[in-house]
Parts: structure tokens; C-alpha cells; sequence
């Protein structure tokens, strides 16, 4: 088999492939930028997409899917889709409506893998960040387990009247697989240890790279198979929307040049295989193409022992992504230590 195909057995049965192509652009990058990348990525070998509501991008990365599918380089079963749930539509009765309107601009039967987006409701509706007159974002209260799971106590007392939360849309076969994204692990322990649980998060989809290795959170998905996937694993696109421009450069870390170098790839393919290593899936994402067709590389080369350890003394718990606008919400996932 390509090796370039290889991919994780997930503890619902389903498989994940172990590279992902992340879709995401800011605002400023036209639309269409979406349909060429994303067609580039599957012809470069890519099978795993990334996107979510957020990203404003399904459209785009569904009619990308379909013509790879319509020209024959596809099949649809060879496509691992994910998409995610927003913060506003963290009501139990707006989840499957979401996601429905997601495979409608998706123009897709059903996605690989639902995510609950980020572990905490803002105010519901079509706003993605709900301000209120002082530009402060407008918080909601809702029971994370609610929006997760069909309970024991609905199933056996409302029958057919279960509310349309993720388990859900699971069984609806709507989402193959359903997981989290940005949950510390008392959050991902609240869902686990919920009595009536159906099924398990496949993953907890967060930040993850040698500034940020996530050694024990991946430890702890590891003892409860739950894949952990990396985003902003080639350290952000360091947009001002997101990241502080002061942050350090991942990509220009000397430890990171130096393997390059030995190597003969790049720090980005370095940082990227170290991931794999590890037992975690990773995300990439580019729009250039020279760099998409070069990420694919991962599977070409492999580290030592040694450099492995090398990459883990990197590690500086360095969080690029920190969302510290939603810092006073009870639900915000950061404060804990992992
Ligand atoms: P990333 O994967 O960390 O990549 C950062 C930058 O690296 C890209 O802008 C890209 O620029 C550059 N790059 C890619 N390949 C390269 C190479 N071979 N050599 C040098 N530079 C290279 O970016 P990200 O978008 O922050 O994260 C990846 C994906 O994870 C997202 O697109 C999204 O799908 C997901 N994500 C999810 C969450 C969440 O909350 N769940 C948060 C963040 C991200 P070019 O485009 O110019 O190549
Ligand atoms: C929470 C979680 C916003 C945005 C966002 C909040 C979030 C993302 C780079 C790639 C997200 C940063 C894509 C923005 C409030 N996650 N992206 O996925």
C-alpha cells in the first residue's frame, strides 16, 4: 500500500488518514483560493481535509472534493472530510441543523468527522463572535455533555424524542465519527465520565508542535484511545486575528534547521514527522503548491530516537493560539494546566 495513504483506527472502527490538509484562510484571501488548494492537496496526496463553519470555506472545499471525486482520481470512501460545530449552535436543538447546513454548502452526504469546534457557547445565531455594545464577545451557558450525548435518561423516557445532539447525528450517519477540538482534559473527563455515554470522542483535535507538545494531554488521550490531532502544527499562519506578532517563529528555530539540514528536508517536514512519531495525527496547511506537494514528503523520511528526543526538549508549553478574549468564560479551556 502508499504509504502516503496511511492511516489511524479510530475506537468507533472508522479510520483516520495520519496528514491532513487545513483549509483555513483569513478573511482577506479570495474565497476561491479554497476550490485550487484543496484540489492540489488530493492530487498531491492528501486524503484528510480540515474545515469547519467558521472557516467560510465548505463551499469551496466541497465543490474542490466533488471534481477530484467526478474526474475519477477519488472515490468519496477515500476522502476523510471533517467538519466543526460553532460555539453558537451549542444549543442541544441546533446541532444537527447545523451540521445539515454544513453538508448542504458542502453538497456532501455526510462528513467524516463532526468536532465541537471549542469547549464553550457563545450567544446562538448566525454571528460567529457575538459582541455586545462595549465590543466585549457575548457568552452562553450550556451543558457540554447536553450538546454530546443522547442520555440514557432521554432514550429510555422520551423515545423518539431524543434532542439532536452529536451522538445524533452519529446514528443518523450523518457524521461518521464525532469528536472535540480545544478541550483541556477535565473537559474531555466530563464527557468520558458521563453515565448513559454512547459514544466516545474519537479525538481532541488542538494545539500541538515542538513549542507546545502537549506530552501529557497526548498521554492522557492515549490511556483513553482518543486520537490527538494537531493544529497549527507548522507554528500558525501568525495572522494578527490570532497570534501575536511577537511570538516566536516555529519555523525558524535553529534545533528545527539543524535536523533539516541533516536531514536534507525542511523544518516544516521535520516538525510535521515529528508528529507522526508520536502518535499524533497532523494537520498542514498550506496554499502554495510547491509547499502542499512538498508536506507530503512526511512519509519519505524518518527521525532517530535521538532526534526525537532532540524535539522534545523543545518543548516551552509556548500556546500560540490563546483566545484571550474569551479568558473570563467559565468553560475557557487554557487556565488548566493541560
Ligand atoms: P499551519 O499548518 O500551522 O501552517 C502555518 C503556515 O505554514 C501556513 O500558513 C503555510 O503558509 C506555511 N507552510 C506550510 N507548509 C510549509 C512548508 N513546507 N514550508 C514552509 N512553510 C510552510 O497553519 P494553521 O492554518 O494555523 O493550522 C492548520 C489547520 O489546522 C488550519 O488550517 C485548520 O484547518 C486547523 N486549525 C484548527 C483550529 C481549531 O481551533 N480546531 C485552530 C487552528 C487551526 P503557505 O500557505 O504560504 O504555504
Ligand atoms: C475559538 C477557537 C476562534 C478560530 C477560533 C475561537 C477557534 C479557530 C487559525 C486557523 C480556528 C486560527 C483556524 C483560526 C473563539 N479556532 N482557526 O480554527
Amino acid at each position: 500500500m502508499d504509504p502516503k495513504y496511511q492511516r489511524v483506527e479510530l475506537n468507533d472502527g472508522h479510520f483516520m488518514p495520519v496528514l491532513g490538509f487545513g483549509t483555513y484562510a483569513p478573511p482577506e484571501v479570495p474565497r476561491n483560493r479554497a476550490v485550487e488548494v484543496t484540489k492540489l492537496a488530493i492530487e498531491a496526496g492528501f486524503r484528510h481535509i480540515d474545515s469547519a463553519y467558521l472557516y467560510n470555506n465548505e463551499e469551496q472545499v466541497g465543490l474542490a472534493i466533488r471534481s477530484k471525486i467526478a474526474d475519477g482520481s477519488v472515490k468519496r470512501e477515500d476522502i476523510f472530510y471533517t467538519s466543526k460545530l460553532w460555539c453558537t449552535f451549542f444549543q442541544p436543538q441546533m446541532v444537527q441543523p447545523a451540521l445539515e447546513s454544513s453538508l448542504k454548502k458542502l453538497q456532501l452526504d455526510y462528513v467524516d468527522l463532526y468536532l465541537l469546534h471549542f469547549p464553550m457557547a457563545l450567544q446562538p445565531g448566525e454571528t460567529p463572535l457575538p459582541k455586545d455594545e462595549n465590543g466585549k464577545v457575548i457568552f452562553d451557558t450550556v451543558d457540554l455533555c447536553a450538546i454530546w450525548e443522547v442520555s440514557a435518561w432521554r432514550t429510555e423516557h422520551r423515545k423518539g424524542r431524543q434532542e439532536e445532539v452529536m451522538e445524533k447525528c452519529k446514528d443518523a450517519g450523518l457524521a461518521k465519527s464525532i469528536g472535540v477540538s480545544n478541550f483541556n482534559r477535565r473537559q474531555l473527563e466530563m464527557i468520558l465520565n458521563k453515565p448513559g455515554l454512547k459514544y466516545k470522542p474519537v479525538c481532541n483535535q488542538v494545539e500541538c508542535h515542538p513549542y507546545l507538545n502537549q506530552s501529557k494531554l497526548l498521554d492522557f488521550c492515549k490511556s483513553k484511545d482518543i486520537v490527538l490531532v494537531a493544529h497549527s502544527a507548522l507554528g500558525t499562519q501568525r495572522h494578527e486575528l490570532w497570534v501575536d506578532p511577537k511570538s516566536p517563529v516555529l519555523l525558524e528555530d535553529p534545533v528545527l534547521c539543524a535536523l533539516a539540514k541533516k536531514h536534507k528536508r525542511t523544518p516544516a517536514l521535520i516538525a510535521l514527522r515529528y508528529q507522526l512519531q508520536r502518535g499524533v495525527v497532523v494537520l498542514a496547511k498550506s496554499y502554495n503548491e510547491q509547499r502542499i506537494r512538498e508536506n507530503v514528503q512526511v512519509f519519505e523520511f524518518q527521525l532517530t530516537s535521538e532526534d526525537m528526543k532532540v524535539l522534545d526538549g523543545l518543548n516551552r508549553n509556548y500556546r500560540y493560539v490563546v483566545m484571550d478574549f474569551l479568558m473570563d468564560h467559565p468553560d475557557y479551556p487554557f487556565s488548566d494546566e493541560y
